[in-house]
């Protein structure tokens, strides 16, 4: 009879992001970063919401814990506000930004769990982009690497779990092609390129900076891998699946993994003219980094389906759904290349996020079999409309959604993964960063309106708290009763 049991030291966790959950957006002399400045611009963000006040974590943050803490959480994975570190993004140090983040660890280990931080969740000073365009200059390699190692030096005592990079693949994306994020540019895929070795440089030499301050700590960078199906067993859809991966996955998880990034991406860069510039030295720091990294950080949500595109066939849009109502977001794609159709097997989100709870153990076995590393599941999570009734809240579709995740991860793991930590998205309830406060990801609902900053405030525990708690307690043996 197979051990229904996860490993003894597995980690259960859950994660946030410092501007979806903290709110005191100009406390403490905080500066401003990219996102305190784009949600401003109208239309960007559902019904203009704003991360200023969030759900508060900032004021609540011992009541937030208490809560970990009642419900036996191993790991709390957390961002750090660059801005509340160094307001203007370098220079002198902000001590009581300092002083919060030490607050929210001493916490933490003193309940019981493991702090886990992000460096860097998407927040840039809005000073650097002023300065010099941000990501789009050399400058914010030697910036970043600064701030980052601020952070080692600060609370690496008691830190041993990095993440450096959250979704590069995305912010970048939604920057640079979408304009759904900041800097707001669309298909500037030149830029977009080189804003990535920017941010792999960043990584790379963040890495490298941990692990001579702190030998003993654990570093990675968080991907939001999508791994793919190929729509038929047309040759011209295996093909697409090839290119697709090779661009949209491996792109990121190579230089993380090997220090490399995939020939087949460098020779179709190449030849759009699109291909990254590099500084002397960089290929070898590259493959530095990728030695010492101890696992692949991944945030898994969806698979998707890849098939041939005709060179005068769809390409990358900015209309995507951000009203919760089905059906309502368009394929993306590649000319020449692949296109993103939705899985007409498996069901969606109300967002339109495919559900495929499989599509997880698919992630680690291919992560596995490629870079042979351990793996930390970030994030993984259900936003979905949820609603307040006599002061419960009754969310059976997350439970279930967990619920076979889980189921599959497991699997993973008895297949040979090395899946050291799992954490949903979100402990709390959050702001979604386009979607406002109706798409909600938390095991715990704050009373809050979804287009304004109003509302008690009030955290509820959902029924997915307790059973998450009772997971939690059973070490994952009872998921599949
Ligand atoms: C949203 C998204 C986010 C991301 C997270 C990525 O709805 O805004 O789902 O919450 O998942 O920030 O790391």
């Amino acid at each position: 009879k197979p051990n229904k049991e996860f490993p003894s030291d597995f980690l259960w966790g859950s994660a946030s992001a410092a501007y979806q959950v903290e709110g005191a957006w100009d406390e403490d002399g905080k500066g401003r970063s990219v996102w305190d400045e784009f949600v401003r611009i109208p239309g960007k963000t559902f019904k203009a919401t704003t991360g200023d006040k969030a759900v508060d974590h900032y004021h609540r943050m011992e009541e937030d814990v208490r809560l970990m803490k009642e419900m036996g959480l191993k790991t709390y994975r957390f961002s750090i506000a660059w801005t509340r570190i160094f307001p203007d993004g370098n220079g002198e140090v902000n001590e009581e930004g300092v002083a919060f983040y030490n607050r929210l660890i001493d916490e933490l280990i003193n309940n019981d769990i493991t702090p886990m931080i992000t460096v860097y969740h998407w927040d840039l000073p809005q000073a650097l982009e002023n300065e010099y365009g941000g990501w789009e200059s050399r400058h914010i390699v030697d910036d970043f690497v600064h701030y980052a190692k601020t952070l080692f030096e600060r609370f690496g005592d008691r830190v041993k779990h990095w993440i450096v990079l959250n979704e590069q693949n995305v912010f970048t994306a939604h920057g640079w092609l979408m304009a759904t994020h900041p800097p707001g540019k669309v298909n500037d895929r030149k830029t977009f390129y080189q804003v990535n070795h920017h941010a792999f440089m960043a990584h790379a030499k963040s890495v490298i900076a941990l692990k001579s301050l702190w030998s003993d700590a654990m570093v990675g960078s968080s991907f939001a891998f999508g791994p793919s199906y190929a729509k038929s067993d047309k040759p011209e859809d295996a093909m697409a699946k090839m290119d697709y991966d090779d661009l949209q996955s491996y792109y990121w998880m190579d230089v993380y993994g090997y220090g490399r990034y995939p020939r087949a991406a460098l020779a179709q860069l190449r030849s759009e003219g699109v291909a990254p510039v590099f500084e002397e030295g960089d290929e070898e720091i590259l493959k530095e980094a990728a030695q010492l990294v101890d696992f692949m950080g991944v945030n898994y949500y969806q698979t998707c389906v890849a098939e041939y595109n005709p060179i005068d066939g769809v390409g990358m849009t900015n209309t995507m759904n951000t009203t919760g109502k089905k059906g309502t977001s368009t394929v993306q794609g590649v000319p020449g290349l692949y296109k993103n159709p939705q899985n007409e097997h498996l069901p969606t989100t109300d967002w339109d996020w495919t559900i495929d709870p499989e599509g997880l153990r698919f992630a680690c076995r291919d992560i596995t079999s490629r870079y042979d590393l351990p793996i930390v599941i970030s994030e993984n999570g259900l936003g979905a409309f949820d609603k307040l009734e006599e002061g419960k809240v009754h969310d059976p579709y997350r439970i279930d959604y967990l619920k076979r995740h889980l189921i599959e991860l497991k699997k993973a793991i008895d297949e040979g993964c090395r899946v050291l930590a799992y954490c949903t998205w979100s402990f709390t309830d959050l702001l979604s960063w386009l979607n406002g406060y109706q798409k909600r990801y938390g095991f715990v609902y704050v009373d809050r309106e979804e287009d304004e900053n109003e509302g008690t405030l009030n955290r509820i525990p959902k029924d997915s708290y307790y059973w998450y708690k009772y997971t939690i307690e059973t070490n994952g043996a009872e998921l599949d009763v």
